[in-house]
């Protein structure tokens, strides 16, 4: 048996903040306690530091296929910063192609992660081909841990699904107790604007944020919300970034409707003034949903402190700047959607507490235990409490950073927060018990991470 003893920190998670100490037994939280005779193999000295679970990033794209390129970042790589940032956990997304079947998708995904993590990791699936047998599939799915599925109102001919497609699927999520995640953008009308601003000469990467119209997310948040309430079934909307989108949000959610949201860092923190950045440095800044004005940060993190907003995701998915990004000098179309992140997120959470846009206690929910029950996977992730997973961060709230591409651990070689002062560091991570992460060295091997069976939406039930 390994113990492992974290003493004098203050733990924080989404309900409580206690100046306790944390025994672990092989890999489980067994105790929180002060004063206690406990004895360990290896003891862990937090004073001054926060203890902290292990971020549960809900959004992520390893190795994503798209226009013609792949996200840049491997299992490998990618859960390896993950944990360099202080997350434990991604819930990455499987694909189905079109002609494909789930489990076809299901299989390349599992085989792709297998052995080559090092946290642990689930998957929802992309549904990007709804037919009667996709249908059916997802009954097996949801069996097997996989209980949330993605639908596109945007990419036309590439993953879009129409309304009767996405209420088809609502109703078999209703059916299943599946959560449906919804890309919220009008794919079509898009379409129409992009064809159309190139026809103008329009080529620059700012025409991607002022095409993807806040209006176009809006509408297809609205249309979403009512396909949902037909079909009776509950609706998690991804990479929420407009404002008004969010009123639509709040608004069923008033209505007492099981809608939810997410929304990511690139949202909180960065704007359309990254995507107008002069030559064609913008293009670091294209992903779907685009990049809002700087006045729509205010209202997300409002949206966060009133739990319209309840998790913030990365939706990582890098591509280099050197010959991905590039590929679309001359036509903004054609730049691959996608934003680094998975390692930056606990970091620029933690300064929206320095900068008091939220408490410590709500850094932990949004990033941590709301992730976690929205997708099936607490109390095991997502908090410090007897019985869970020791996903643990050591968390230096007073140690300065810089991010920048020279010491991220990301694949990508930009970072969209170069040269950003950040108050707060990683110090440790422990997963499942093992210390991944100490003074700036990596412990862990790729494998270490487990693939994780998740139960239904612990909010539905
Ligand atoms: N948005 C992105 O920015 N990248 C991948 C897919 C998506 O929906
Ligand atoms: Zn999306
Ligand atoms: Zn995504």
């Amino acid at each position: 048996m390994s113990r492992t003893l974290i003493t004098g920190g203050l733990v924080v998670t989404a309900s409580d903040e206690m100046a306790v100490d944390v025994l672990v037994e092989d890999g489980t939280v067994v105790a929180l306690g002060v004063g206690q005779d406990w004895t360990a193999d290896t003891v862990l000295d937090a004073t001054g530091k926060y203890v902290i679970p292990g971020g549960v990033d809900a959004h992520t794209h390893m190795e994503m296929p798209f226009g013609g390129t792949y996200a840049a970042d491997t299992f490998e790589t990618g859960t390896r910063a993950a944990a360099w940032g202080g997350t434990t956990t991604i819930v990455d997304f499987a694909i189905q192609s079109v002609g494909g079947s789930l489990r076809e998708g299901l299989d390349a995904w599992h085989a792709k992660a297998e052995g080559r993590c090092a946290i642990d990791y689930a998957f929802h699936m992309i549904l990007a081909d709804v037919n009667d047998s996709s249908l059916k599939e997802m009954e097996a799915l949801v069996g097997e841990g996989v209980t949330s599925f993605k639908l596109f109102m945007a990419y036309p001919g590439v993953f879009y699904s129409d309304d009767g497609k996405i209420l088809r699927a609502m109703q078999k999520g209703a059916e299943t107790g599946a959560l449906t995640m919804m890309h919220a953008e009008n794919g079509i009308a898009i379409d129409v604007l992009v064809e159309q601003a190139l026809a103008r000469g329009e080529t620059d990467p700012r025409v991607h944020g002022e095409v993807r119209r806040e209006l176009l997310e809006t509408e297809a948040t609205h249309r979403a919300i009512k396909l949902a309430q037909v079909a009776g079934a509950p609706l998690y909307v991804v990479h929420l970034s407009a404002r008004s989108a969010l009123a639509e949000i709040a608004k069923a959610r008033d209505e007492g409707y099981n809608a939810f949201a997410e929304t990511c860092p690139q949202y909180l923190f960065l704007s359309t003034d990254d995507l107008a950045r002069p030559g064609f440095e913008g293009a670091k800044y294209v992903c779907s949903t685009p990049l809002r004005p700087k006045d729509h940060q205010a209202d997300l993190w409002r949206g966060l402190r009133t739990d319209d907003l309840s998790v913030v995701s990365t939706d990582h998915c890098p591509f280099c700047f050197t010959g991905q990004k590039e590929m679309g000098i001359g036509d903004f179309s054609k730049i691959p959607n996608g934003l680094p992140g998975v390692e930056n997120r606990m970091d620029l959470l933690h300064q929206g507490v320095v900068d008091g846009h939220i408490s410590r206690r709500r850094w932990i929910e949004i990033a941590c235990a709301t992730p976690a029950r929205m997708f099936g996977l607490y109390p095991r992730k997502g908090t410090i409490a007897p019985g869970a997973d020791a996903d643990i961060v050591i968390y230096d709230p007073a140690a300065k950073q810089v991010l920048s591409a020279e010491t991220h651990h990301m694949a990508v070689d930009y970072s969209a927060y170069e040269g950003k002062e950040i108050t707060g560091r990683v110090e440790t991570v422990l997963s499942r018990g093992r210390v991944v992460i100490d003074a700036g060295a990596y412990h862990g091997r790729p494998g270490d991470g487990a693939y994780l069976r998740r139960d239904t939406c612990q909010y539905l039930r």
